[in-house]
């Protein structure tokens, strides 16, 4: 870290960081990595670990940013560490538990966060639910895009006691809006009306995309869509068997945004933290993944730190096959 200013109401810092993990002092512990392009500059949310070391559970009360411009491999980002908090911004939500949530930029220009908290009224054994918060910025200020609720709650549970989390959200190149989310195994997909909050339809249950864990990724490529993913046992071979604790990163690809999905094979191996979490982005020209590790000082399964590299493509086939990361 090389400096302390005050940006836009938020506490800044500069970070230079000369390899993976980007914080890797140990200071900041930033997991679940959702990359976002806007205006020029690569935007990537984080949540933050706070678990002790000895705590078997993630402790993950607020959301971080990291901010570049230029080359991401340069290592120079702006980190705003303590960006938003789930009750800060969801009068509905209960403190704590901000896990992986991701900003998009709506078709009317405005950004869109979704974000899985946990729901205070909720009596079901899932409580978590997903909300939405608008901002005319990536930065904010964030408000409450659904004041009456969570856009996905117990009303679609999927199979146990943490379900609805993990979002992934798509605005096409014809405005049209997908969100896909869950976890344990469970992936459901549904078009959102273009307010960003109203299912259009009933969700959809994705069952081909071999060894889903969690962590699903959505976006598109050369009219191609891609969704990479958290797996376990991922592979019709024994491509990441060996992941059953430990998740690897794995991809399909379809011709239309709510399927039919095609399995195409592992992206990122194992990393040291038993999650895997991917975002994948196209920033000036080239490719970044976005993943986190338990590579930090001090780091852990609980004490995760963000990491990006590059990704290449396979454009001799089609549609084009991501290349393995080598991280
Ligand atoms: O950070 C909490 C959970 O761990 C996320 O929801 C999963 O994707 C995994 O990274």
């Amino acid at each position: 870290r090389v400096a302390t200013v005050p940006r836009h109401g938020l506490e800044a810092r500069a970070v230079h960081a000369t390899s993976n993990p980007i914080l890797s002092d140990g200071t900041d512990y930033t997991a679940d990595p959702a990359p976002l392009v806007a205006g020029g500059k690569l935007y990537v949310i984080t949540g933050r670990d706070t678990a002790g070391p000895r705590v078997n559970d993630f402790k993950m009360p607020e959301w971080q940013m990291l901010v570049t411009s230029g080359d991401p491999m340069a290592g120079r980002w702006t980190h705003y560490p303590h960006f938003l908090k789930p009750d800060e911004v969801f009068e509905w939500a209960a403190p704590g538990r901000a896990y992986a949530a991701q900003i998009v930029r709506g078709p009317n220009g405005k950004f869109y966060l979704y974000a899985p908290v946990i729901h205070a009224a909720a009596t079901t054994r899932d409580k978590f639910a997903i909300g939405v918060a608008v901002a005319d910025a990536p930065l904010g200020p964030w408000v409450d895009a659904h004041p009456a609720g969570p856009v996905v709650s117990q009303s679609y549970p999927i199979a146990n006691d943490i379900q609805n989390i993990d979002p992934t959200v798509l605005v096409d190149d014809d405005g049209r809006v997908y969100l896909y989310w869950g976890t344990f195994g469970h992936l459901k997909g549904v078009e959102l009306e273009r307010d960003m909050v109203t299912f259009k339809g009933t969700p959809i249950d994705v069952r081909t995309l071999n060894g889903f864990f969690e962590a699903a990724w959505l976006f598109k490529r050369n009219g191609t869509y891609y969704m990479a993913y958290a797996a376990n046992t991922a592979g019709p071979t024994s491509e990441c068997t060996e992941a059953v604790y430990y998740a690897c990163i794995a991809y399909g690809t379809s011709p239309s945004p709510l399927g039919p999905w095609t399995y195409r094979g592992v992206i990122l191996d194992p990393v040291s933290s038993t999650t895997s979490h991917p975002g994948i982005v196209a920033y000036e020209g080239k490719w970044y993944i976005t993943y986190h590790t338990a590579d930090a000082k001090g780091g852990g399964h609980f004490r995760r730190s963000v990491a990006i590299d590059r990704v290449e493509w396979d454009d001799g086939v089609s549609p084009a096959r991501i290349r393995k990361v080598v991280p």
